[in-house]
């Protein structure tokens, strides 16, 4: 990786936060890293601490007052975190000592870091890949177990090792076909030559698979979009309450009950959806149900899959099939054929129609429930409890992306005009998108942008 150590640039700041939440609690710890870290560590509790051992100490200011007593750790460079000297002094977690602690490193020299900023710097210092450092946030930021995991693992370096291990193929089919370039002559038997499509092939291979297992990392972290819909009174409200498990929306038999969109971020067996229930689609003069329906139709532009609600005893009307026309070409549909508690014969099921899958199913009675959760879970083709699974981003999606269309651009080159220049070229492009996943090659403005999102203190 090309980047300098920060701690080998002649003036390196130390950057000093309170890296735990705000508010009152057992414990609260001021962080500080750089090159300050051990002179403040001597002004505040008297001496540098042996390293990486915790003593317990009171923390002076510089009238030698005591603002509380707690444990200093010390961690001198490379060994620590962001690989500088770092110092974390660890006192009561009060709003008040934090904020003494911390006005005392910055009167001794330190500066308040920004958000990220010490992710950021373990990044610069080569202690963690960009991809790591993402996924510390995410760990952080989480909402369930499973979501933690995949976090942990991308924080292991399994994405990173999988995104590597790639690139290391693409280097070594790159300088074949520059070898081939550099020997004109030989130029089309190089490029003729099957090995050069059996490693394109190959690459190409894995990078389907990387980005499968990458979509699904991405799910586990951003969730899907799912919107609620159909006619007034098919059980759209009542749904919504079944899957979030709680009294969300107002049901009545009266069309028209729901005006505004609701959104509710619900969990199946780990995996997050977004679920918006909306107003029913029909003609009405009624002011506020059609801003309500308005709002229905951004609705079901943005979502990445469509609950389309239909009372069994209705069947696919004409209005339905009505809504349904307006449905994105590319969204994918499940029809639920609600309210099927009404009839003795009917049995909750799962079939294909003309729209997709349909589930017949009750939102009263909850029957049918447990297949539209394993439908909503297969279709976003997230398995629970899987090994390996890790967590990733959509800037990871979008750059695996990148690299699928050079490769192919590549491959086109390769069959149309056997030019080796301009495969080498789409070699060394496809090469770039992938280390710019783990940062190896990120323009910088690009950092500052996923470092901001980080919290304080991290
Ligand atoms: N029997 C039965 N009634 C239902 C079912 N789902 C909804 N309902 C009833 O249908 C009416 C409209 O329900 P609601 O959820 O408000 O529909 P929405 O207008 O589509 O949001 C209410 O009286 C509900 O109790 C169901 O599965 N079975
Ligand atoms: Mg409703």
């Amino acid at each position: 990786m090309d980047v300098r150590p920060l701690f080998e640039c002649e003036k390196v700041e130390t950057i000093a936060a309170v890296a735990t939440p705000s508010g009152r609690g057992g414990v609260g710890i001021v962080r500080v890293s750089g090159p300050l870290a051990g002179q403040i560590a001597r002004a505040t509790v008297g001496h540098l601490p042996v390293p990486r051992a915790a003593e317990y100490l009171a923390f002076l200011d510089t009238q030698n007052r005591v603002i509380d007593r707690g444990i200093a750790l010390y961690f001198p460079a490379p060994h620590s975190f962001t690989g500088e000297d770092i110092l974390e002094l660890q006192g009561h977690g009060g709003p008040v000592v934090m904020d003494l602690l911390l006005q005392q490193v910055v009167g001794l020299g330190a500066r308040i870091a920004r958000p990220g900023e010490f992710s950021e710097r373990a990044f610069l210092n080569g202690k963690l890949d960009l991809v790591q450092a993402e996924a510390i946030a995410d760990l952080i930021s989480c909402n369930s177990e499973q979501a933690l995991r995949g976090a942990l693992q991308t924080f292991h370096g399994e994405f990173s090792k999988q995104v590597g291990a790639l690139v290391q193929r693409l280097i070594e089919l790159r300088s074949y076909v520059e070898s081939a370039i550099d020997f004109p002559t030989d130029e089309i038997d190089f490029l003729d030559d099957e090995r050069v499509t059996e490693k394109l092939d190959r690459i190409e291979k894995r990078l389907a698979s990387i980005r499968q297992s990458a979509q699904q990392g991405a799910l586990l972290r951003d969730g899907m979009q799912i919107a609620i819909v159909g006619q007034p009174n098919a059980g759209k409200s009542s749904l919504i309450n079944l899957l979030a498990r709680k009294n969300l929306a107002i049901v009545t038999e009266i069309p028209g009950t729901t005006r505004d969109a609701l959104h509710e971020q619900i969990n199946i067996d780990g995996l997050p959806l977004h679920v918006v229930d909306t107003a029913g689609l029909r003609e009405s003069d009624d002011v506020v149900e059609r801003h309500g329906i308005a709002r229905t139709l951004d609705e079901i532009q943005r979502a990445d899959h469509i609950l389309l609600v239909v009372e069994e005893r209705a069947g696919f009307s004409k209005a339905t099939r009505e809504i349904a026309r307006g449905f994105p070409s590319d969204t994918s549909v499940t029809v639920i054929r609600n309210k099927i508690d009404l009839f003795e014969t009917v049995s909750p099921r799962f079939e294909q129609g003309e729209l997709g899958s349909e589930i017949y199913m009750s939102a009263k009675s909850g029957d049918g429930l447990a297949l539209l959760q394993n439908h909503l879970k297969k279709c976003v083709g997230y398995n629970d409890g899987s090994e390996g699974q890790f967590m990733a981003r959509r800037r990871h999606l979008t750059l695996l992306e990148q690299a699928a269309h050079h490769l192919s651009s590549g491959r086109e080159v390769l069959s149309s005009t056997v030019a080796g220049e301009l495969l080498a070229e789409d070699l060394r492009l496809a090469q770039n998108s992938l280390s710019e996943i783990t940062g190896e090659y990120t323009p910088d403005d690009l950092l500052g942008d996923i470092f901001s999102t980080f919290c304080i203190g991290k």
